[in-house]
């Protein structure tokens, strides 16, 4: 069943490359690669070496590093960008064509008999030279399913490792993937790749929904980067994967996410969302007091992820009007104060009323609580608050 046996394709040095901040030295490249390989990808896949004259060289020089995790190029279906790729010593390479009529009109003009003579030629040079390769058809969401599955099953009875399906416009919806990945398992051996644009936020579902129609590999890049607003987050897709079944992702170093996530930001001049998968400042919150006494009896009541095992901190907030009196006594109990319950309850309830009057902050309700004992004060940053008790 292959939600236990997936594969990382890791494309932050490949789609993330066309996100419109990346101009990646090779050092950062060098960076990246390493990281990704401590994080434990089966897969880091590499711009064409046919981009530039640097994307070459640095292909040539990360197939060096002997990283754990199998390095693949890109390619376009061609003989000469097919050479070059293989020289450069990868393990690797993931040939790509275009079989909708959107792309065979306006951009390559090919007729899907000869896109299979292509592929079949340049599938079978790839094989030639020991390499593992794949073969994907660029928008495939918007292909005829007739013409993709034709291509398909020819590259697959040459023996190519893996088909892949790309919606390259993020136009798929989850139960379309499934049904695409199949029909398309019912007919090839080789494994499947599946690579979604997030244009509609549907990028980790479908990726999830290809797993379970029988895909084995997916395609992924730190935070998501790539065309437009990219394609399924590393880090999401890992917290997908956990939900499910904290096991599927034993394999990976969860708690290098971070570190991912911050490097690449870092790198291509953004900061990570508020609401980011696991990283977002925000992503192991907890507010309203009824979250937050639940929260601090087991933590499972409102979260499906463990901070703890990607190395974050759960922080819950007490500094608001939705606060409760469990939360601020864990905050007390923090402080090493020792109130009693019914203390506690009443410093709440002045915490609250304070909280309507004005912002507050987590220093003014430790304020609050430290002189609790010697009897309510007004804080002087907030002493026109009407006092609850
Ligand atoms: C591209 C297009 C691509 C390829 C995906 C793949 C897409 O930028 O070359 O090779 O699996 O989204 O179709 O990223
Ligand atoms: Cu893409």
């Amino acid at each position: 069943m292959s939600l236990e046996n997936f594969n990382i394709i890791e494309s932050t040095l490949r789609e993330g490359e066309q996100f419109v901040g990346a101009n990646f030295t090779s050092d950062q490249k060098v960076q990246i690669a390493e990281l990704l390989d401590r994080f434990g990808v089966e897969y880091i896949e590499l711009t064409s070496p046919a981009a530039s004259p640097q994307s070459l060289k640095d292909a040539q020089q990360l197939a060096k590093l002997g990283l754990k995790s199998k390095l693949l190029t890109h390619t376009r279906c061609n003989m000469e960008d097919a050479k070059l790729a293989v020289d450069t010593g990868v393990h690797g390479i993931d040939v790509l064509f275009g079989t909708s009529s959107y792309l065979r009109q306006f951009s390559h003009g090919k007729s899907i008999s000869q896109i299979i003579d292509a592929a079949i030629e340049v599938v079978s040079y790839i094989k030639s030279q020991g390499l593992e390769v794949r073969f994907s058809s660029e928008d495939s969401f918007r292909s005829r399913l007739r013409d993709l599955l034709m291509v398909y099953i020819a590259v697959d009875e040459i023996g190519v490792d893996r088909v892949g399906i790309a919606d390259t416009v993020g136009v798929a919806k989850p139960r379309q993937v499934y049904e695409l990945v199949a029909a398309l398992r019912q007919v090839v051996r080789a494994g499947i790749e599946f690579h979604g644009h997030n244009d509609s936020g549907c990028a980790i579902a479908n990726s999830f929904c290809a797993l379970e129609a029988g895909a084995t590999h997916i395609d992924t890049s730190v935070l998501g980067i790539g065309e437009r607003n990219g394609i399924t987050p590393l880090g999401g897709f890992i917290a997908r994967m956990y939900a499910e079944n904290r096991e599927l992702v034993r394999k990976y170093d969860l708690t290098m996410l971070r570190e991912l996530d911050n490097v690449v930001a870092d790198i291509v001049g953004i900061s990570i969302p508020f609401n980011n998968y696991i990283t977002g400042i925000t992503a192991f919150t907890h507010k309203a007091g009824v979250h937050a006494k639940a929260v601090l009896n087991n933590p499972e009541t409102y979260e499906i992820l463990n901070p703890q095992d990607f190395g974050m901190t759960r922080y819950i907030s007490i500094a608001h009007r939705l606060t409760g009196w469990n939360a601020v006594r864990d905050r007390a109990q923090q402080l090493g104060l020792s109130l009693t319950d019914d203390e506690i309850k009443e410093a709440t309830k002045h915490i609250k009323a304070v909280a309507d009057e004005k912002p507050l902050t987590l220093g003014d309700v430790d304020d609050i609580l430290r002189h609790w004992i010697e009897g309510p004060i007004e804080p002087k940053e907030i002493s026109h608050a009407t006092h609850a008790s």
